[in-house]
């Protein structure tokens, strides 16, 4: 019998790449996307472009987690095996901006996803995206057992909804876990996140269309993996036979500056002469370091991410200098973001 999925936020990052995943395993596969005005489905347009043909399996539907009815419908109508709440703003320094949005996008609205679920009687399997930006202050590094201590709207919002997935799978026997993924990138990252600015920076000053790049934190301490592992590891998390909760990461840890200094030099720029400070790009409290240890994901479903801190860097300045070549038009008419829309 096929499989069938429902993804929350299926035109980001980690919902294409996870709709890629699931199409290849067989599923029939189902994307909440927020409607708007302007067109927001780029990442998978390669996939809705096949929905006329007679066998199609990736099927659109309009929405969002602010509309508890609009979900349980569509949970009624899909029936779905299995559900990922991916949904969510997920850049934090917009959350200090927009504090009640982010509690709402990233923590009731998946309360309402739980609860529609219930309500449904579906009986689907459910994957909550925590991440390790709930550990906030706590020291490196981290892992399933270290306390949830953030220190900004959006992790504090991701705590609850970890919370909650916990508290429906303790009340009401639900199949819910929390996968607690640490930052993981990909040449789908959005623009606004410091990785994908500064692989798209490399390019844009290696073709001589900018010179500069304007960065906050350079000192802050990440784990940054490669996002399509990442959404294999989401998948078999709901494969295993007890629900838990678990920790995805790479455990290597790196500097905002290391990946400065490594995009710029692959190609073969000097990143200290292109990388100027914006106090703009500064929060008003910095999560220090965050490096996680992901032995239990090994143990328990053997996951273990392939790529590497300097190969993750070497795809993502890669992709962008390719981009540059093949769509130098669409790119010189986007130039860098302004602060004021980051
Ligand atoms: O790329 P970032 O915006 O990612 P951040 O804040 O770590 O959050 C990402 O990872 C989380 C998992 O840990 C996810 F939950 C979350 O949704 C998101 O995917 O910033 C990384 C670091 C920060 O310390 C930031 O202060 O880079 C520093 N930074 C320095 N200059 C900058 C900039 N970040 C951004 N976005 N832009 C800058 O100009």
């Amino acid at each position: 019998m096929t499989k069938r999925a429902l993804i929350t936020g299926v035109t980001g990052q980690d919902g294409s790449y996870l709709a890629e995943l699931l199409l290849t395993k067989g599923y029939e596969v189902h994307g909440l996307a927020r409607r708007t005005s302007s067109v927001n489905t780029s990442r998978v347009a390669h996939l809705v472009e096949d929905t006329h043909a007679p066998d199609c399996r990736f099927f659109l539907h309009r929405g969002d987690l602010s509309d508890g009815g609009r979900l349980l419908s569509l949970l009624q109508q899909v029936r779905p095996d299995e559900v990922y709440n991916l949904a969510a703003e997920s850049y934090v320094g917009a959350s200090f901006e927009e504090p009640e949005h982010a509690g709402e996008a990233a923590g009731v609205g998946a309360v309402r996803l739980l609860e529609a679920l219930r309500m449904s009687g579906v009986g689907a399997r459910f994957y909550q995206a925590g991440s390790s930006e709930m550990y906030g202050a706590e020291p490196p590094p981290q892992s399933e057992d270290t306390p949830l201590r953030p220190r900004s709207p959006y992790g504090a919002a991701k705590a609850y909804a970890h919370w909650l997935t916990t508290t429906y799978r303790e009340s009401y026997g639900m199949h819910a876990v929390n996968g607690i993924l640490f930052n993981h990138e990909s040449p789908r990252r959005g623009e606004v996140f410091v990785t994908r600015k500064v692989t798209r920076a490399v390019a844009r000053i290696q073709a001589g269309l900018d010179d500069f790049v304007y960065l906050g934190n350079l000192d802050a301490v990440r784990d940054w993996g490669y996002a399509p592992e990442y959404v294999e590891g989401m998948w078999r998390m709901l494969q295993a036979d007890e629900p838990e909760d678990l920790v995805l990461a790479t455990g290597e840890r790196a500097t905002v500056r290391d990946f400065v200094a490594a995009a710029f030099d692959h190609a073969g720029l000097d990143w200290e002469k292109h990388v100027r400070f914006d106090e703009r790009y500064l929060r008003p409290v910095e999560v220090d370091a965050l490096v996680g240890d992901a032995s239990r994901a090994e143990q328990r479903i053997g996951w273990k991410p392939e790529v590497r801190f300097a190969e993750l860097v070497r795809i993502m300045v890669d992709a962008d200098i390719e981009a540059l070549k093949h769509e130098g038009r669409h790119w010189i008419d986007r130039p860098q973001l302004p602060a004021w829309q980051d």
